[in-house]
């Protein structure tokens, strides 16, 4: 841009206002010193509160960059699948290959056979997934699959509860709170937005009590919380609905804002009482399952609805176990039956989407009605309801179809976390299509999703796969062409950041693309061509697409300064407080639920009539819980949380956030003594899906009966199978919850030295 500066320049250095976009919750600021083309130093913001500071995997990022292990050319599989031997070869020739690949699939089988496989790799508004998705979309769509790993299980609770996911007050306000729970969330590893740890940190220092319930004595509760309630696993549904139990039995419900706010509290009660079932929901009946002692639960559930107003944020990671949707409407009615809604101090729970309604500010108080703007048009964002293979398809019949504003298409049928089945099994065995391509985007889907040894196996069945990627990871490994994508670093993107946080980065492109890497725009542009694609707004410059994709952000009031800045900080007048115009005036501003109200009991999950989808929040056993028959052989639960050292499998490869934390086995020292396994001694890790062998760490900030292996490290099985990588995955289970949780932490497993100290390892 004429007369934008966008970099100062001083003795040959530049520094280039840029940031990370990775999905870590985050979306920071960067300062790339760039000297003779190559980044010499990053840094991050250090102006005006509020900073949005990079974290250590952000300021690491130039080990990424400049890692020897970056894909330079593109590369065709010349050995067996997953052999991992490939072949140099052209651009041209890689992607004519793409593009016949393509047509003859979709001649021979339809666009159906096309399976787009998408992944959280890079949340820049253009890069990754987006071009793809558009280029898609112009030949005939794709196989789209629904379901987030991250939420999907609070995001069905959300919906159920509230019909929106906009259900969090802004961090300031958590200064107006009396009590904080953090539960089954750590924010000093996840980020959750560059200011939250900061907010809490605030909180604690004005005397503000914070307690964290977790099985792990997480880096949140060691600095942030006053008090660890250390649970199992799984159960914290009983928990919520034992403290439902003291607080209603006590008489500290809010009865006022019950009658007017919500509905269903009498069909709550009476299985809170045991009325429905004979078992009354008592501390003493939580405790037997939850571990934690009755007497804290009581304390806890009287501190919590007595120290008015009180947060209750409930985190995602308890969400992602086999009915994690029960665990987050337990803690959204737990919110409602206290009349912590709609208040400065208070915190709905639920799906945890605020800041400032970024909605109302985009269109000026009024939901979005008539003709789109010319600009939009002209856009032809590749919105997922335009995908020509679901468009119009009927919602599913367990989806909460009547509700608008899930993220999750309701008209596509095959959960992401049960895909391998889609591929092997077909349309024979109730899946929509015959899979028989992979297009893989932004995404280390074989170590990132349950099972990895089924996976293989499906993705070995299949006849083509491309992937575009920045490194060879083990999915790679797995494809017949393996593209080589720039990293944000080499290209300009707008990244918009998590839950509404009030602020974008604009990342300036600050070196050109290393070796022969290109972005997935560049990408795009030239495989359209080859597919015969009409041309479209992938033609345009990266910086006029950009301010195409930003012009309906109405918040964003100088491009300009986006660009020239790296960052735009919108300016709230006052905190966002989730549910205000509801609570305070509900006449006009009903809850968007079907009755209006919030939904204690939801009558839409009532009319699927399915036992294990309840329409009250109720406490559920399941096959790979503590007290199966499952746990006599696999007597462990596994937790498979995020790392600090890593964004999920990205920057698992950087030796300086090795550093940080080794990747290894958290387990308790009553477990390991009973298996005779000393700290760092290497262990096997096992189930009926596969076995890991990995350091152990053995510590107290871990339950007893529990085993952490952090999501992320990369699957490197040996000739025997083994993974001597530690990849959770090939623990973790390829199903899902009735409401769409991804049961990532509802695996049993055993655990045993291992017999030997082996390394070597290929796919
Ligand atoms: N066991 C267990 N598994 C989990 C979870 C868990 O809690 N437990 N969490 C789940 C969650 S919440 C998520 S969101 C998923 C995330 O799973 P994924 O979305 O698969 O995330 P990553 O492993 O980071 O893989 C992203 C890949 O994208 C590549 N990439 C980065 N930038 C670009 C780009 O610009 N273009 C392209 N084409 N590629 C790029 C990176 O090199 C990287 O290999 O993992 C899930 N997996
Ligand atoms: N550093 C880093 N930050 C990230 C990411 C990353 O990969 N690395 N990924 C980002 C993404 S895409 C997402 S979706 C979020 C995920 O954010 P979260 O889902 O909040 O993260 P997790 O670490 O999986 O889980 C949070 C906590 O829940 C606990 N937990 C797990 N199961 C249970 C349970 O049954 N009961 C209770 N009480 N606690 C339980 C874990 O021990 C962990 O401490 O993080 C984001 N931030
Ligand atoms: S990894 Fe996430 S939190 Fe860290 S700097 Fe990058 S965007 Fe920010
Ligand atoms: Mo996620």
């Amino acid at each position: 841009m004429v007369g934008l500066k966008i970099a100062q320049e001083k003795d040959g250095l530049k520094i280039i206002n840029t940031g990370c976009c990775h999905d870590c919750g985050g979306r920071c600021v960067l300062r790339a010193h760039v000297k003779n083309g190559k980044i010499i130093r990053l840094e991050t913001d250090n102006e005006e509160d509020p900073q949005l500071r990079a974290c250590l995997r952000g300021r690491a990022y130039r080990q990424r960059v400049y890692s020897d292990e970056r894909l330079r050319y593109p590369l065709r599989r010349v050995g067996e699948r997953g052999e991992g031997i490939f072949e140099r070869i052209s651009w041209d020739e890689a992607l004519d290959e793409v593009a016949f690949k393509i047509k003859e699939i979709k001649k021979n089988y339809g666009n159906s056979a096309i399976l787009l496989v998408p992944g959280g790799g890079n949340q820049g508004m253009l890069h990754g997934i987006v071009s793809h998705a558009l280029m898609l979309h112009q030949i005939g769509g794709y196989t789209r699959m629904w379901g987030a790993p991250s939420y999907e299980g609070a995001l069905f609770a959300s919906m159920a509860t509230y019909g929106t996911m906009m259900t969090g007050n802004a961090r300031e306000d958590l200064l107006n709170s009396k009590f904080i729970i953090m539960w089954g969330w750590n924010p000093a590893n996840t980020v959750w937005d560059p200011g939250t740890s900061l907010w809490l940190a605030k909180a604690r220092e004005q005397g503000i009590k914070i307690v964290a319930i977790d099985p792990i004595f997480t880096d949140s509760a060691a600095v942030l919380a006053e008090e660890w309630i250390p649970i199992r696993p799984g159960t914290d549904t009983a928990m919520l609905i034992a403290m439902a139990y003291v607080i209603i039995t006590e008489n500290l419900h809010d009865q006022v804002f019950i009658e007017k706010y919500t509905v269903g509290f009498d069909k709550f009660n009476d299985y809170v009482m045991g009325k429905e079932d004979g078992i009354p929901k008592t501390p003493k009946w939580a405790e037997k399952i939850t571990s934690v002692p009755a007497s804290t639960i009581e304390n806890l559930a009287r501190e919590y609805a007595k120290k008015k107003p009180a947060t209750l944020i409930a985190g995602w990671g308890p969400a992602r176990t086999m009915f994690g949707e029960q665990y987050s409407r337990a803690a959204n009615v737990l919110c409602a039956i206290t009349g912590n809604i709609g208040i400065n101090g208070g915190y709905s729970s639920g799906f945890m989407r605020a800041y400032y309604s970024r909605e109302r500010i985009v269109t000026g108080g009024k939901k979005k009605s008539g003709p789109i703007k010319l600009e939009e048009e002209k856009l032809k964002k590749p919105r997922i309801q335009d995908n020509p293979i679901d468009f119009g398809a009927p919602p599913r019949e367990d989806s909460l179809y009547k509700l608008k504003g899930g993220t999750n298409p309701a008209n596509t049928r095959i959960h992401y976390n049960d895909y391998y089945n889609a591929i092997l099994k077909g349309k024979k065995g109730g899946y929509p299509a015959d899979i028989k391509m992979a297009y893989i985007v932004g995404t280390n889907h074989l170590n990132q999703f349950g099972n990895v040894n089924k996976g293989i196996k499906a993705l070995k069945s299949l006849d083509y796969i491309v992937i575009f990627e920045q490194f060879m990871t083990p999915t790679a490994q797995l494809a017949d062409i393996v593209l080589p994508v720039n990293t944000f670093m080499e290209r300009n993107d707008v990244a918009v950041p998590w839950l509404g946080a009030p602020y974008y980065i604009y990342l300036n492109k600050a070196i050109d693309s290393m070796y022969e890497s290109k972005s997935d725009l560049e990408i795009c542009k030239e495989l359209s061509r080859k597919l015969g694609v009409e041309q479209s707004i992938l033609d345009l410059p990266e910086d006029q697409i950009l301010r195409l994709l930003t012009a309906p952000r109405k918040d964003i009031k100088s491009y300009n300064k986006m660009k020239r800045d790296g960052f735009y900080k919108v300016k709230v007048e006052e905190p966002f407080v989730a549910f205000k115009e509801q609570i305070e005036d509900p006449e006009t501003h009903p809850f968007p639920t079907l009755s209006g109200k919030i939904e204690i009991y939801c009558e839409h999950i009532a009319e699927k009539n399915n036992p294990l989808m309840p329409p009250i929040p109720k406490y559920l056993s399941h096959e790979e819980h503590y007290d199966s028959p499952k746990a006599k052989r696999f007597p462990l639960q596994l937790l498979t949380p995020h790392n600090k050292r890593r964004t999920h499998s990205t920057l698992q490869n950087i030796p300086w956030l090795e550093e940080v934390e080794p990747h290894n086995a958290w387990i308790n020292p009553k477990d390991a003594l009973k298996r005779n396994i000393k700290d760092g001694d290497l262990i096997d890790i096992y189930n009926d899906r596969g076995r890991i062998r990995i350091p152990a760490k053995v510590t107290e900030r871990i339950i007893p009966g529990v085993v952490c292996v952090y999501q992320g490290a990369w699957y490197n099985p040996d000739r025997e199978g083994i993974d001597l990588g530690g990849c959770a995955n090939v623990l973790t289970q390829d199903s899902y919850s009735p409401g769409g949780a991804f049961p990532l932490n509802s695996s049993l497993v055993e655990i045993e030295l291992a017999p030997i100290n082996k390394k070597e390892g290929n796919l």
